[in-house]
């Protein structure tokens, strides 16, 4: 269990500044999760830090900086692909129990300092057996790194980040809610990137309200996610005014809505206007189909994923996140980050990413208000002027607050701190 804060800071030793070996684990999918993940080790990577991403394949992000090899070309970053073996195990998935060796073995061979797992199932539990296997002494181990002494084998510290449906989904499941708290507990820090998420982890998961679970807000490269250049010439007014949604199309961000706001904006505005849809997922096909009834196949373009939202940002005047349930909403960071202002549900963490009042840098509505969605789009396309004041602010709250430099700080401080408390190694 970790260490609550004060007990903490009585164990500190003095500040160690050499370079940590970090593993990384993530989903290798489109979600925020391997985004943050990824851009993560590579800023950790490009600090001087050692850095193992640990995966069941290259994750989105990651794919500009390996070769078809899948070998990374990153300096001070390699990647490993967890080999799951889903022919021994069909669907009853092979890859936590792959995971735990992997994280193992690459810590008896590489000396790893800390493992950092995105996402909490099940790397939790990964973890809690690689722990396990670690602390056994085993035929099969050789190492090849350091001598790792009896009684004071070094034990990697487990970091997992919980960052969404594996609190909100998983609080609500009994059939996984039991293992799942039992191994954040044996973990040695717990991040979340909302205060909205840090409490919903205690009430909705019961972790006991003395273990600590620190903030720290997702971010983004603000040089990446940078807004466009002006708009001017005469191409300027003859760009419909366009808004643009991106995820990875499950039914709890409801791209219904997403499709229904545009209709309503359509129907309500003499300017031209157009969606942009970037993304995979589920709902892809019932949506195309919702979008060929309604007779706006002409006004809305389905662009599929995209490793980077930029150049679709670029084209945006609004991003729009009806979602149902929302820990953060990253890609409605990036949206504000490149100056869009967002429309979105006032649900979760989001309007910890989205100001609303004097310094606004979007609206807010409940869940489901299509039509108060729609008009504050329309509210903007009216308003010139407070759109293009919007999108400034939207910009400059992202510099002031979640800027990436910031957030590697917090990870790194974070990990110094948990490497320099003393450990019960009476299991090792
Ligand atoms: O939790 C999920 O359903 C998936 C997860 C992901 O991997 O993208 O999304 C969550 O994590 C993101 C990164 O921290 C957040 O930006 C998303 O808001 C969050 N999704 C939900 O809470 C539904």
């Amino acid at each position: 269990m970790p260490a609550p804060d004060d007990a903490r800071s009585s164990l500190v030793k003095p500040p160690d500044e050499r370079p940590l070996r970090i593993a990384l684990t993530c989903y290798p999918t489109m979600g925020g999760s391997g985004v943050i993940a990824t851009e993560l080790g590579l800023a950790l990577a490009e600090r001087g830090h050692q850095v193992h991403m640990v995966c069941a394949d290259v994750p989105e992000r990651l794919r500009a900086h390996v070769n078809e090899k899948k070998e990374s070309q990153h300096p001070g970053l390699l990647f490993h692909q967890v080999p799951v073996e889903e022919y021994l195990l069909p669907n009853m998935g092979s890859y936590p129990l792959a995971l735990a060796v992997c994280l193992a073995q690459i810590t008896r061979e590489q000396g790893l300092d800390i493992w950092h797992l995105h996402y909490g199932v099940p790397h939790a539990v990964s973890a809690f057996l690689g722990q396990a296997l670690l602390a056994q002494p085993t035929a099969l181990a050789t190492p090849v790194g350091p001598p790792f002494p009896s009684p004071t084998r070094p034990l990697a510290r487990s970091v997992v980040t919980l960052h969404g449906t594996d609190v909100t989904g998983v609080g609500q499941s009994p059939s996984l809610r039991e293992i799942h708290r039992f191994s954040l507990m044996a973990c040695d820090a717990l991040t979340v990137p909302s205060q909205f998420l840090r409490h919903a982890a205690y009430d909705l998961l019961q972790l006991p309200r003395e273990l600590p679970i620190s903030v720290i807000p997702n971010f983004v490269n603000t040089k990446v996610f940078a807004p466009a250049g002006p708009r001017s010439g005469s191409n300027a007014d003859a760009r419909p005014f366009t808004l643009c949604h991106a995820s990875n199309f499950r039914p709890l961000k409801r791209i219904e809505d997403v499709i229904a706001i545009f209709a309503a904006v359509k129907r309500q505005t003499a300017r031209s206007v157009r969606l942009l849809l970037i993304g995979e997922g589920p709902e892809r096909p019932r949506m195309e189909a919702l979008v060929t009834s309604l007779g706006l196949s002409g006004d809305v373009q389905f662009r599929g994923a995209q490793p980077t939202l930029t150049a679709s940002l670029h084209e945006s005047d609004v991003f729009l996140l009806p979602s149902q349930s929302e820990s953060f909403g990253l890609a409605a960071l990036e949206a504000l980050s490149c100056g869009v202002p967002v429309v979105a549900s006032r649900v979760g963490g989001l309007p910890e990413v989205i100001a609303e009042g004097p310094e606004e840098t979007g609206f807010l509505f409940p869940v489901g208000d299509v039509a108060g969605m729609a008009g504050g789009i329309l509210v903007l396309i009216a308003d010139p002027q407070r759109h293009a004041h919007m999108a400034q602010r939207a910009r400059e709250a992202v510099l002031a607050r979640f800027q990436q430099s910031q957030r590697i700080a917090d990870y790194e401080a974070l990990y110094r701190r948990i490497l320099a408390t003393s450990r019960d190694l009476s299991a090792a």
